[in-house]
C-alpha cells in the first residue's frame, strides 16, 4: 500500500469511528439502574473487572520482564532446573484466594437478588404471543399491555406512517405497568403459550416466562420514571413487538391510579 493510500485509510477509519461515537447513544459499561439489585450487580462487575485487570498487569508484567531480562542474547545458556515446590504452592494458593474473593460477593449478590421474601405487593406477569398480561391480585386489577397503536401502524408494510415520526417507536405500549416506588414488589412471571422473557434492563435482571411454571423476582425502584424493556426470548413472529413499559410513580400517585382504574372498570370486565 502506498503512503498516500495508507494515509487515506487511516483518515477514513478515524472519521468513521468519530461518526459512530457521535451518532450512537451508547455506553461501554453496563448501566446502573434505580434499584438496589442493579447497583449490586454493577458494583460486583466493577470489582471483578479490577481484579481481572490486576491479574493481567501481574501476569503480563512477569512475562515481559522474563522476555526482556532472560533473552537469549543475555543468557545464551538456559537454566536447567526442574520443579520448585515453594513456587507451585504460591501459584496454587493465590488463584484459590482470588476465586474465593470473587465467589463470596457474587454469591451474596445472587442470594439477595433471588430473595423475594417480605414483598409488600405482588404483580403477576403472563407472557402471550405477543403481548403481556399484568395482574395485581391484591387490587383485583388486570389488563393486557400491547404495542401502542402508532408503532403498530408504522411497522406495517407500506404504512402511511413513517417510523421516524413515532415517539419511542416499538418501545411504547397502550397500557403501561404502573408501580409505586420504594416498595418491594414481587413479580410472579409465567406464560400462557410459549416461552417469553420479561426484561427491563434498568432493574438489573430478566426472567423467563415459562408456561406452567412460575418464576419469581423482585424490584424496589428508588426513582420515579418510565422504564422500558422488551421480551427477551424469541417467541414467534412478533417477538420484537411486545415491549414493556413500567411507570414508577410515588405512593400517592399509585393510589390515585388504582382508584381511577377501579372506577373505570366494572368488576365483571376485568379480563378481555
Ligand atoms: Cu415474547
Amino acid at each position: 500500500m502506498t503512503r498516500v493510500n495508507l494515509k487515506r485509510l487511516f483518515l477514513t477509519v478515524a472519521l468513521s469511528l468519530e461518526a459512530a461515537t457521535a451518532a450512537a447513544d451508547y455506553q461501554l459499561n453496563i448501566p446502573v439502574g434505580p434499584t438496589e439489585t442493579s447497583r449490586m450487580i454493577y458494583d460486583f462487575h466493577m470489582y471483578a473487572i479490577w481484579v481481572c485487570l490486576g491479574i493481567g498487569v501481574v501476569v503480563f508484567g512477569v512475562m515481559f520482564y522474563s522476555i526482556v531480562n532472560h533473552r537469549k542474547s543475555k543468557h545464551p545458556v538456559p537454566a536447567a532446573f526442574h520443579e520448585n515446590t515453594k513456587l507451585e504452592i504460591v501459584w496454587t494458593v493465590i488463584p484459590v484466594l482470588i476465586l474465593v474473593g470473587l465467589a463470596v460477593p457474587a454469591t451474596k449478590a445472587l442470594v439477595r437478588i433471588e430473595d423475594t421474601s417480605d414483598a409488600e405487593m405482588t404483580i403477576k406477569v403472563t407472557g402471550y404471543q405477543w403481548k403481556w398480561h399484568y395482574e395485581y391480585p391484591e387490587e383485583g386489577i388486570q389488563f393486557f399491555s400491547s404495542l401502542d397503536e402508532a408503532s403498530n401502524r408504522a411497522r406495517q408494510l407500506g404504512s402511511d406512517l413513517a417510523p421516524e415520526k413515532v415517539d419511542n417507536y416499538l418501545l411504547n405500549v397502550d397500557n403501561p405497568l404502573v408501580v409505586p416506588i420504594n416498595k418491594k414488589i414481587r413479580f410472579l412471571i409465567t406464560a400462557a403459550d410459549v416461552i417469553h422473557a420479561w426484561w427491563v434492563p434498568a432493574f438489573g435482571w430478566k426472567k423467563d416466562a415459562i408456561p406452567g411454571y412460575v418464576n419469581a423476582a423482585w424490584v424496589k425502584i428508588e426513582k420515579p420514571g418510565v422504564y422500558r424493556g422488551q421480551c427477551a426470548e424469541l417467541c414467534g413472529r412478533d417477538h420484537g413487538y411486545m415491549p414493556i413499559v413500567v411507570k414508577a410513580v410515588t405512593e400517592d400517585e399509585y393510589k390515585a391510579w388504582v382508584a381511577e382504574w377501579k372506577q373505570n372498570h366494572a368488576a365483571s370486565e376485568v379480563l378481555e
